[in-house]
């Protein structure tokens, strides 16, 4: 391909529309996959930016078997807030299609066939794993089992998480069925697969040589392991009642595996995209001056750099990804982001707490993007960005600007007059930005990019503390409307260089200097804030002043801790062990133990113990001394006065030195803590029995 592409097609991985999409999402593919797409486009590039909703695959069967609803009402529910949520965060598809639409059928089916026919599967029986109890075949998710590369315990049939590595279900170490529970046996069956040992000399030559330079380490990484592992033959169907139909003979009951379909929505959606404008989609996924590119997260690369060029170079005449600028994972506050467990920051809960701040979280994710490892987002982080960051920097430049053109010109843009060195040379500085960063965008850098536009705003800042026009105002007026000129203008600079990470803001931006609006003839380019001496004119009228960023309060940094705290308790209560019941004991045993209801009324530390008070409790029959393990749970003045459970005719016996008569009974909370088993009601009274 040349140097420079004729056009571009920007693919970003299709979510399982099994739940919503949360930030991690949004951090790893989504915003980077958005702001290459915006800059391409304000380059004036042909851009063909697709998703869509991945509909078919084992994790919406479960889901829907879960809620006992159909895998369609899943799909549908998920699809609408899926969309609704790349709409609401501005990721700007030209297409965001579904693997449920009959185009995408039509196209998945005509490419197996075309393979089919060709001879590129090999077809062949072998023996998989399949639930007897559930009368199904187990592929994929719907069995957990031992990694046996990692030995993580909980390695789905297709792919283990914890190491990435991908395989196929009978390679696991005790299988066990996700729908029953039970030990899969092996069952015979025919299927389809595409064999990629052949494909390795090609990967070996595309991949290891000529992408070696520019494509990521931690891509190239994956794939060379891949490629030195050696490769096998993949199954591209499965036996399943969801899904695509595999259209061969013999086939009933077989659909396409998802990981086949899936990446041929990619083309399905440039086709339906293509159709809608009127346009030829084939150019954009034939002609080798096309840019390919996938956006994806790290756990999808073997399928975007192995398995779907391998379907694409089978079937031979489809162009080649050019990159595959995959990420690392994004953490929540020093844990794993988990659907199953709610540890999440979900897009649609977080625009219903912070309503029209998409940017902020934009702004956040990329800032923090785990571009080379995997990153942590954390509150506290999100807080201090917006308000030391967007609010004390971007919107404190911008809103000076505009502030101080009101009140001294009413809103006109003053003429220039005679610049000095230090205008001609910060004009100039904001004139070379655009260079750099398109460098780092083209080079797949967002959080480097994005810093380079945060300086943009810098040195407005700086700039305006350097020559005060709010002094000079009263000494000089024409330095000031200089000094002003010369502000307006990167505050131009910065609404046109903030669109492709920043929309919502830009735009508003753009509003507010009235610098793209078809009524002033004066929407500007990219390139503009690099050619251009002037963006915005003397005599320009800007609209009135309002607030881009605002402060986050504490307060509502305290809120989100304590959704994610409510999300850990249940976590805990969940996961709790409760102990198995012990062996029956006969009614006789039980009422040997003589139970009494109580009061404390003393209690101190047992000195150098760590867990223990010495307890005095009145049990109605004596006041009697009981050493108790809950020093950890209580301090000694919360507890006296309380009403508790004893066991009066214990044993007693030494503890460190105190001789205890009898015992507390307790119960202990999934964190660990304990609590009395209260038999706080009215009219019990000390020494009533407990049977
Ligand atoms: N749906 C996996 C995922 O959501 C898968 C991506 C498909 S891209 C063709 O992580
Ligand atoms: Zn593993």
């Amino acid at each position: 391909m040349s140097q420079d592409p004729k056009r571009y097609t920007i693919t970003a991985a299709l979510p399982y529309t099994n739940g919503p999409v949360h930030i991690g999402h949004l951090a790893g593919v989504y915003i980077p996959a958005d702001i290459y797409a915006r800059f391409q486009r304000m380059q004036g590039k042909d851009v063909a930016f697709v998703c869509g909703s991945d509909e078919h695959g084992v994790p919406i069967t479960l889901k829907a078997k879960k809620e006992g609803i159909t895998p369609q009402q899943v799909v549908d529910k998920y699809n609408s807030i899926i969309k609704q949520s790349f709409e609401d965060f501005g990721i700007s598809f030209d297409n965001y299609s579904r693997t449920t639409s009959k185009i995408h059928h039509d196209t998945a089916s005509e490419f197996f066939k075309k393979l089919h026919s060709e001879g590129k599967f090999i077809e062949e029986v072998t023996q998989q794993l399949y639930d007897a109890d559930a009368n199904q075949f187990l592929a994929d998710r719907f069995v957990v089992g031992t990694c046996p590369k990692c030995g993580n315990e909980e390695s789905y049939g297709d792919q283990c998480e914890s190491c990435g590595t991908s395989h196929n279900a009978t390679d696991l170490i005790h299988p066990k069925s996700a729908i029953t529970g039970a030990v899969p046996s092996l069952k015979e069956t025919k299927h389809w697969f595409l064999p990629l040992d052949k494909y390795e000399p090609f990967l070996k030559e595309w991949i290891l040589e000529e992408h070696k330079k520019d494509w990521k380490t931690n891509v190239y990484g994956q794939c060379k392991s891949w490629i030195d592992d050696g490769l096998r033959p993949r199954a591209v169907t499965r036996d399943l009642d969801w899904g695509i139909p595999v259209p061969a003979a013999d086939a009933d009951g077989k659909v396409l595996y998802v990981w086949f379909d899936a990446p041929i929505g990619y083309i399905s959606a440039t086709k339906q995209w293509a159709k809608k404008q009127g346009k030829d989609w084939e150019p954009y996924w034939k002609d080798k001056d096309t840019k390919l590119l996938h956006f994806i997260g790290k756990d999808n690369i073997v399928f975007h750099c192995i398995i779907f060029p391998s379907m694409l170079k089978a079937e031979g005449s489809y162009i080649l990804p050019n990159n595959v600028p995959a990420n690392e994972f994004l953490n929540l506050e020093g844990n794993k982001i988990s659907t199953s467990k709610n540890w999440a920051v979900w897009l649609h809960e977080y625009l219903e707490d912070f309503p029209d701040q998409q940017d902020v979280l934009r702004y956040v994710l990329t800032s923090n993007a785990p571009e080379t490892k995997d990153n942590d987002f954390t509150w506290a982080d999100f807080q201090a960005r917006n308000n030391n960051e967007l609010v004390a920097i971007f919107g404190n430049f911008i809103n000076r600007v505009t502030v101080l053109t009101h009140k001294y010109y009413d809103g006109i843009t003053p003429s220039e007059g005679m610049l000095s060195q230090i205008d001609i040379k910060t004009l100039e500085t904001v004139r070379a930005y655009p260079a750099v960063i398109e460098s780092s965008i083209e080079r797949y850098r967002f959080r480097e990019a994005q810093q380079e536009l945060m300086n943009v705003a810098r040195l407005g800042n700086k700039y305006l503390a350097d020559q005060e026009p709010w002094k000079t105002i009263k000494t000089d007026e024409q330095r000031t409307k200089t000094v002003m000129f010369v502000a307006l203008q990167i505050a131009s600079a910065l609404a046109i260089l903030s669109e492709p990470f920043l929309p919502h803001t830009s735009r508003k931006l753009k509003e507010m200097l009235r610098i793209n609006s078809r009524e002033t003839q004066n929407g500007l380019q990219w390139s503009d804030v690099a050619t251009k001496q002037i963006l915005i004119a003397p005599g320009h009228t800007i609209n009135t002043n309002e607030l881009l960023f605002s402060k986050i309060e504490d307060s509502q940094i305290q809120a989100q801790m304590d959704k994610l705290t409510a999300s850990k308790l249940a976590n805990e209560i969940a996961e709790k062990v409760t102990t198995p019941q012990k062996d029956t004991c006969t009614f006789e045993d039980f009422t040997k133990l003589d139970m009494r209801v109580g009061t404390i009324i003393e209690a101190e530390k047992m000195p150098k113990a760590k867990k223990l008070l010495v307890l005095k409790v009145d049990t109605g029959l004596d006041v009697r001394t009981i050493v108790s393990g809950i020093a950890e749970s209580f301090t000694p003045q919360e507890i006296i006065g309380k009403r508790v459970t004893v066991l009066v005719n214990l044993a007693p016996r030494a503890l460190r030195g105190v001789e205890s008569q009898g015992m507390i009974l307790m119960t202990q909370m999934p964190d660990g803590t304990l609590v009395f088993v209260n038999p706080d009601t009215a009219g019990v009274s000390n020494g009533d029995s407990i049977a």
